[in-house]
């Protein structure tokens, strides 16, 4: 609570995330295996390896692990995407990234929904992926005058909902009952319907376009399809998932395993077959929609622009030297490709950040700290490291990749659905439909890494570091 009295976003955004895990438990009840077998990864981990534990106890990412999250939605209308942001921004969730995932045949684009500040970070890393679908990517005229006329029916929001959120925008914030039926009530949106808009072939009709328009178009609203928890060791969970007769997509996406990670691993697995009642069939649900499935990611460093740019050309050449998409078929040789190529990124923390690979937080060292009045002390950052005064870690990677995203898509999608579009990135029509600019992840990781600079200024009482 706030001094107006107003529950602090970071508070609705953790008990929101509360609330929609409890309630895809419900749903996809292998979601809650997937969690047990996450959790018991992880206190393996956190029990054999000291170095991986240090870390994380260093930089209090132990505290929100169990906490971390991502799901995905994919809506269908500007509208509704611009409500959307003004749904996340009650929780203190900012659209961060531009993610173009038309070059892989799906015609969305999306962004991240997620707190910006290291510290809402560490109190609730919840984040959702959303896409917006591109309407102007379907060319069959009729067909998309359909899909527009069956989405300008229907209201994704409850009214509550919408209430609570102008009530926000007006006094700055909610209170503590009014924070509560937000949650509630924002909940519904992302709650899967059995029941679908459409008749029966009107579904065919759209599945026959593309299986994610039915998945757009053909329902209430965007049933949340997936909530990702956090591991330590996602190669421990592939094979423990397959000891558990959960198939997981043939290949992890991201880079390969390493001494220190960087960026996102994920894997997924198929999603459930869902039955539903089409509107010409008196509510009984005869047809059926896969909509949801299962992903777990393991999570690491943060890179810089440099260091981003050799991780797009490295996983760039492995892809060209393979020459197709990795699938079932080539799994071993993808593999094999993509550790030879990656042999070129540094493995060592200290090279990543001595080359300005990957951005770090510092903290004062106990010895820093007993030095503070010394007058022979050095004052440089690359002197404070080198005696012992400062030490640094990684900053976690918050955000997703393009061409994971993609191979995400097309492994729940189905490998037939590989379309290919003309349009190109859209940055700036997706911004118009958000209602607003989306910001740029690259920043908020410099703005932290500064922000614990400055810190070790103050605390070391030296002139600010850069
Ligand atoms: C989103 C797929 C992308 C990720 O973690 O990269 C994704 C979707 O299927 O709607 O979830
Ligand atoms: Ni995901």
């Amino acid at each position: 609570m706030n001094t107006q009295g107003f529950v602090e976003a970071d508070e609705i955004r953790t008990r929101f995330s509360r609330a929609m895990s409890d309630m895809y438990k419900q749903e996809v009840p292998l979601y809650g295996t997937l969690m047990e077998l996450v959790a018991e990864t992880n206190s393996t981990v956190m029990a054999s390896d000291k170095a991986v534990s240090g870390h994380l106890q260093r930089t209090g990412e132990i505290e929100r692990l169990d906490m971390e999250r991502h799901g995905a939605i994919r809506v269908g209308t500007p509208e509704e995407l611009a409500t959307i942001a003004r749904l996340f921004a009650v929780m203190g969730m900012q659209p961060v990234g531009y993610y173009d995932l038309t070059p892989a045949g799906v015609p969305v684009h999306s962004t991240a929904f997620r707190a910006i500040h290291e510290d809402s970070l560490q109190a609730s890393p919840f984040r959702v992926f959303t896409s917006l679908l591109r309407l102007d990517l379907i060319e069959n005229v009729e067909i998309r005058q359909r899909v527009q006329a069956i989405l300008d029916q229907r209201q994704i929001f409850t009214p509550d909902a919408l209430k609570l959120i102008e009530k926000f925008e007006t006094h700055g914030g909610l209170d503590a009952k009014d924070a509560a039926d937000f949650v509630e009530q924002a909940l519904e949106t992302f709650r899967w319907h059995h029941d679908a808009t459409v008749t029966a072939k009107d579904y065919q009709r759209l599945h026959d376009q593309h299986r994610l328009i039915a998945d757009v178009v053909a329902f209430k609203g965007p049933h949340i399809n997936h909530l990702t928890p956090r591991t330590l060791d996602i190669d421990m969970i592939q094979n423990g998932m397959q000891q558990k007769g959960i198939t997981p997509k043939a290949v992890i996406e991201g880079p390969p395993r390493r001494r220190c990670p960087i960026l996102l691993r994920q894997t997924s697995f198929k999603a459930l077959q869902e039955t539903v009642a089409f509107t010409d069939q008196d509510g009984i649900a005869t047809g059926s929609h896969t909509a949801r499935f299962g992903e777990i990611e393991q999570r690491g460093a943060a890179l810089t622009p440099k260091g981003r740019e050799l991780y797009d050309s490295l996983l760039n050449a492995a892809r060209a030297e393979l020459g197709e998409f990795p699938s079932e078929s080539n799994a071993e040789k993808y593999t094999a490709i993509l550790e030879k190529h990656f042999k070129d990124f540094p493995d060592d923390y200290a090279e990543l950040h001595d080359k300005g690979l990957a951005y770090f937080r510092y903290f004062p060292t106990q010895k820093g700290i007993a030095s503070r009045s010394n007058s022979h002390r050095p004052s440089s950052r690359q002197e404070l490291i080198a005696q012992g005064h400062i030490q640094y870690e990684p900053l976690v990677y918050e955000d997703f990749l393009p061409v994971s995203a993609a191979g995400i898509f097309q492994s729940n999608l189905g490998d037939d659905s590989q379309a290919h579009y003309a349009g190109s990135s859209n940055q700036a029509e997706f911004e118009k439909a958000l209602g607003q600019k989306v910001t740029n992840e690259l920043k908020l990781y410099a703005d932290t890494q500064r922000r614990s600079l400055l810190d070790c200024s103050t605390i070391l009482a030296v002139s600010p570091l850069v």
